[in-house]
Order: structure tokens, then C-alpha cells, then sequence
């Protein structure tokens, strides 16, 4: 990517409490990316994202002109390409560095980390008493949990928790190190590392302090203060600009509608497997939808992209949908219907 997609708007779909979303946020602040942010109500139906033609209902998405891409594993390795004049936050490639972050971001994602963490919501939250929002998340997650069976897994999760707060005292940040790759600043390892344990922190009543507190994990605890302090530091640093102009949905549109793209068209490698054995090539009506939550929500539209690593696809508003591979199910849009 050029120095000139780089000046390219930047949209932030999100709802600020969203530790997915904050990820980003984290990452756009530390980084100095200039972006604007347009706010969306914690439940569906978000017409705003809607009119993108996008059926996706997971928070965050972000488009850079008119790409718009989804999930934050894409998202942020998409960021690291912009603005090559800004220090990239990611490891280089080709390291053992990389692999550490890389690691990182399975564990938190892939390895459950997050889904025991949601499970450790204090259940008084208003926003979680809310029967709105439990017929919605019910839809998110293909089911409702009954308060029995919550309780239940709570022990569970809690002892998840503490073991991978373990890991990281005994292990990486075990010899009082300030970033887990031991960089002067905080680099994305922190990022993929910190931010289910910043969010589980900050939420009084989550943790039972006897078994999961500064007490126990002060190296831990210490590290989560010390990101916070960074990227409010970082935000201060860049005063007013820091700060996100707040846009409404028809602006954000607008904004995207009337940009350029930030890609090339990238094509459909037609040696890739999943190709081949649907018979997919470039300009075929296809459905795309996330296999681990939200995956009742499918997109569709015009497959224009298709490597080992992302898929890209057209939607009737004219936008450009990318989706990273890892976690995501193409289809052609006729075979879906047998659930292959
Ligand atoms: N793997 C996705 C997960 C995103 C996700 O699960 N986000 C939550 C919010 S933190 C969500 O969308 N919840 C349902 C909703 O807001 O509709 C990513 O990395 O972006």
C-alpha cells in the first residue's frame, strides 16, 4: 500500500465498551492513525453497517476508503500496512518475535481466552439484565444460556483465567520487563495479549480478588496499568487529534461511498483448494459468514479476491468486503443451502 492510500478516511464501526473493538482503538491511538469513528448501539439491528450492504453484525469493523474489512485479526494487520512513515507496532517478520505474537493472538482468540472471560461478566450489569439484549446475544450466540448453567461455568472460567494470568507472571513478563517483547514501547504482542485481562480487570466483580488480583499476579496487574497509562499517554500527546470525530451513519457512508478503494483488486487464485472444489472463480454470486459466533448473519455478494489468507467480496452498496480466511466459511451462494 502507498503512501497515498494511506491518507484514505478511515471509519470505525464500534461500540466503545467492546474489548474487540478497543483492540483497534489501542492500536490506531499508539500508532497515531488518524481515523473517524461512527458509534453503534450494542444490539441489533445496525442500519448504519446495514446500508453498507453489509450483513456481518460482529463490532468492530473498519473501512479504509472504500474497503471495508472485518474482524480485528484482519484489521489490524491491515493498519500495520498504512502510513509506512509511522513505526509499525508488529513484530518483524521472520522472527521469533513474530511468532510470540502471533501466538499471543491465538491464544486470546482461538485458544478460549475471550469466551471464558465473557463468561465472567458480573451478571448485575444492567446492560446484561437488559431481555433486549439477552433475545440478542441469544441470536448471536445460537442459544440462550440459562442463569444455572452461567453460574456454573463461572468456577470454570475463573480457574481458566488465573492459569493463563499464571502463564504470563511465571513466563514473559516473570523478569519485571515493561512490554512483553521488551520494546521501549508497547508493541501489538502487548495488544494481543493484554486486552482480555485489561477488560476483566476494569470490571469490578468479575474476578474474585482471593483468586485472581494484583496480589497474586502483580507483575501482570502492573503490566495492565502500564499499557493503560501509554495509550492514554499517547492519546494526550496528540491532543485534539487524537481525540475521534464522532460521524454519523450517513456520513460515514458518504465518506465511503465517494472514496477510492485501498487495494488493488487482489483476483481469485484459482489453484486455491477451496476454489477448486467448489468451483469458484472471479465474479460468482458467493455467501461468507464467521464460523465461530454471528454466523446466522451471511453475506453475499461478488467474489473478487480469494487467496490462502483472505476473501474478498463485492456487495450490491459497492463496497469491498474483506474477511480473513482463518474463521470464515465461502460458499457459492447456490450450494449454501445444503450446508456443505
Ligand atoms: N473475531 C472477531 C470477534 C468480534 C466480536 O465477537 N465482537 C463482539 C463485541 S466485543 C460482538 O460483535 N458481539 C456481538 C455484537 O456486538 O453484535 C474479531 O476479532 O473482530
Amino acid at each position: 500500500m502507498s503512501d497515498a492510500s494511506s491518507r484514505l478516511p478511515i471509519v470505525l464501526y464500534h461500540y466503545p465498551y467492546s474489548p474487540f473493538a478497543k483492540r483497534v482503538v489501542w492500536y490506531l491511538v499508539l500508532r497515531g492513525i488518524p481515523y473517524v469513528q461512527c458509534l453503534q448501539p450494542p444490539i441489533m439491528p445496525r442500519p448504519d453497517i446495514a446500508r453498507l450492504g453489509v450483513k456481518y453484525r460482529r463490532i468492530p469493523i473498519l473501512s479504509i476508503g472504500r474497503d471495508v474489512y472485518l474482524d480485528t485479526r484482519l484489521i489490524i494487520q491491515k493498519l500495520e500496512q498504512l502510513y509506512p512513515s509511522l513505526p509499525k507496532l508488529g513484530a518483524a517478520d521472520g522472527t521469533e518475535q513474530k511468532a510470540i505474537e502471533r501466538l499471543l493472538e491465538a491464544y486470546a482468540i482461538d485458544g478460549g481466552i475471550f469466551v471464558r472471560a465473557s463468561q465472567l461478566l458480573p451478571t448485575d450489569l444492567p446492560l446484561l439484565k437488559d431481555p433486549k439484549f439477552q433475545k440478542d446475544r441469544a441470536d448471536f450466540f445460537g442459544g440462550q444460556v440459562s442463569r444455572e448453567v452461567a453460574a456454573a461455568l463461572r468456577p470454570e472460567a475463573v480457574n481458566e483465567i488465573k492459569n493463563a494470568m499464571e502463564l504470563l507472571e511465571t513466563t514473559l513478563l516473570a523478569d519485571g520487563r515493561d512490554w512483553i517483547l521488551k520494546t521501549e514501547q508497547p508493541s501489538l504482542a502487548d495488544i494481543e495479549a493484554v486486552w482480555p485481562f485489561h477488560w476483566l480487570a476494569g470490571l469490578p466483580g468479575a474476578l474474585p480478588a482471593d483468586q485472581v488480583s494484583a496480589q497474586q499476579f502483580p507483575n501482570v496487574y502492573a503490566w495492565i496499568a502500564r499499557f493503560q497509562a501509554a495509550v492514554s499517554a499517547a492519546a494526550k500527546k496528540k491532543g485534539a487529534a487524537a481525540r475521534p470525530k464522532s460521524v454519523s451513519g450517513d456520513e460515514a457512508h458518504k465518506t465511503i461511498l465517494e472514496s477510492a478503494f485501498n487495494e488493488a483488486n487482489v483476483g481469485v487464485e484459482s489453484s486455491e483448494p477451496i476454489a477448486q472444489f467448489h468451483g469458484l472463480k472471479s465474479g460468482h454470486s458467493v455467501e461468507l459468514w464467521p464460523t465461530d459466533s454471528g454466523s446466522s448473519h451471511r453475506d453475499t455478494g461478488k467474489l473478487v479476491g480469494l487467496g490462502g489468507k483472505e476473501v474478498v467480496v463485492e456487495t450490491d452498496a459497492g463496497v469491498r468486503l474483506h474477511a480473513p480466511r482463518h474463521g470464515f466459511r465461502l460458499r457459492a451462494a447456490s450450494t449454501t443451502a445444503s450446508n456443505l
